[in-house]
């Protein structure tokens, strides 16, 4: 059935919804199926995202076609449709009136990912007015309260030295602790990593409380404050609760240097928004394990990573896995650094849309995935600053001299970009940092090509 004439508006302008402040605008990638038309499907998918289904119904009223989704432009060459969603369709609290991720997710990410005549859609940017924007929680807290406690400038800190204690699973608790003594001597942040929880070979009732004393030791070896991200996943918001206090009861007198992170990917807007109204004043670090399934350039279903990004701001992410932007080892390309833009601005570009933010404070980029000291300043050149956090879990107790070295490494790499000094002159004079061409010499060859000479390694070319 063709439900163009109800669910469908051409005429209407896109600046004039914007204008008018009451519609989310969201823009998504469409292919129908073979022998279907393209507005009539454009046209189903709005119905379906909103009031509608496959027929008209015998209840539907007036009211009820004036919070119709309406598709309002369409380009069938470059398969792209815009859909604008009237704000009342989406649920709020009844506890407190305020808005849900989950709502936005179920209708303009809901059934429209299996509809038969849909071959398939994947939203790629969407715009938020203020009336709705102002509804969301938005982050408590961001790299603003790690620079605090860690005795930085509050404006333009610096990256926050961080690793993941690796291996990502098989440690005992002492061991666990003894690697994050190691790195504390030389870093300032170290996180769980996604999976690490209440494994039964370490115990958070066991290993929370030996990190909590090897932060104190390490804070008194290196007179500097030290921070930890704990893994708090857990499918029960109860058991998220329950193991957010215990970690602030082992960390005692530290408790504002611990992180809560959250898968938040597979945890969901719950798990997320448990934490973020729970925890008010800790950071949130929303980690996006799996979010490939969906953000992936070879899916073209789901949601983009700038659709990703938008709705962790929204729902309160302190700070979340914004990728290496092709400088690590996930997928990313240096474009991706709109991702970072759209966290940390108060207005930026996205792929559609501007968006204003209206001043909800801003979600810090965390770099992760493959990174070590070397690639550092092509990260930074490309990003344009190193106001990030970053983790690096290889690049860390992957160098050759440890974890201690290893953080210091990757802190000397900072120090060296913030100063414009080149890296392999820096190296002369850091040996952490010219450990870490030797660690990781196949980066060294491709991206230092003089670097043997200038250092005088005798570590062997790299083949
Ligand atoms: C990185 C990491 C991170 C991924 C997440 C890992 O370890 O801990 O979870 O980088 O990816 O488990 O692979 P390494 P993203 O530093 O040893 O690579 O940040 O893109 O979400
Ligand atoms: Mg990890």
């Amino acid at each position: 059935m063709d439900q163009s004439n109800r669910y469908a508006n051409l005429d209407l302008k896109e600046e004039d919804l914007i204008k008018g402040g009451r519609h989310v605008l969201c823009a998504y990638l469409m292919k129908p199926k073979a022998g279907y038309d393209y507005l009539g499907t454009a046209a189903h998918f709005a119905a379906e995202s909103s009031t509608g289904t496959n027929v008209e119904v015998c209840t539907t009223d007036d009211f009820t076609r004036g919070v119709d989704a309406l598709v309002y432009e369409i380009d069938e060459a470059k398969e792209i449709m815009k859909i604008a969603y009237p704000i009342e369709l989406f649920d709020r609290n009844i506890i407190d009136g305020r808005a849900m991720i989950v709502s936005f997710l179920t209708l303009a990410i809901g059934n429209n990912q299996g509809m038969g005549d849909v071959e398939y859609s994947k939203m790629l940017d969407f715009y938020v007015p203020p009336a709705y924007l102002r509804l969301y929680d938005g982050p408590a807290m961001n790299i603003k309260d790690m620079w605090r406690v860690l005795g930085r400038d509050m404006d333009n800190g610096g990256m926050v030295v961080g690793t993941i204690i690796k291996p990502k699973l098989g440690l005992r608790p002492q061991p666990f602790a003894d690697a994050c003594y190691q790195f504390w001597l030389g870093g300032d942040f170290i996180k769980n990593d996604e999976p690490q929880g209440n494994q039964v070979f370490a115990p958070m009732r066991d290993v929370m409380p030996r990190i909590a004393d090897a932060m104190r030791r390490a804070q008194d070896e290196t007179g500097e404050a030290k921070l930890f991200s704990a893994n708090i996943t857990a499918d029960d918001p109860r058991e998220i609760i329950a193991r957010g206090e215990f970690v602030l009861e082992c960390f005692g007198e530290n408790a504002d240097h611990v992180a809560f992170l959250v898968d938040g990917y597979v945890g969901g807007p719950t798990a997320i928004t448990t934490c973020r109204r729970h925890f008010p004043n800790q950071f949130l670090h929303y980690h996006r394990a799996g979010h490939g399934a969906v953000t992936s350039p070879q899916t073209q279903r789901g949601y983009n990573s700038l659709v990703h990004m938008k709705m962790s701001r929204m729902q309160g992410a302190s700070g979340i896995h914004t990728g290496t932007m092709g400088y690590g080892k996930m997928e990313g390309d240096p474009a991706d650094k709109l991702l970072a833009f759209m966290l940390e601005r108060e207005e930026a570009e996205g792929l559609f849309y501007n968006q204003k933010w209206y001043g909800m404070k801003d979600t810090t980029p965390i770099i992760s995935g493959g990174m070590n000291a070397l690639r550092l300043p092509g990260f930074f050149d490309n990003l344009g600053h190193c106001n990030v956090i970053q983790t690096s879990g290889g690049g860390a107790f992957g160098h050759k001299d440890g974890g201690t070295a290893g953080a210091k490494s990757l802190a000397q790499a900072r120090d060296a970009w913030m100063k414009g000094v080149d890296l392999v002159e820096y190296a002369k004079e850091h040996p952490e940092l010219a450990g870490a061409f030797e660690s990781f010499p196949w980066d060294a060859d491709k991206i230092y090509p003089n670097w043997r000479d200038a250092l005088g390694s005798k570590a062997a070319a790299h083949k």
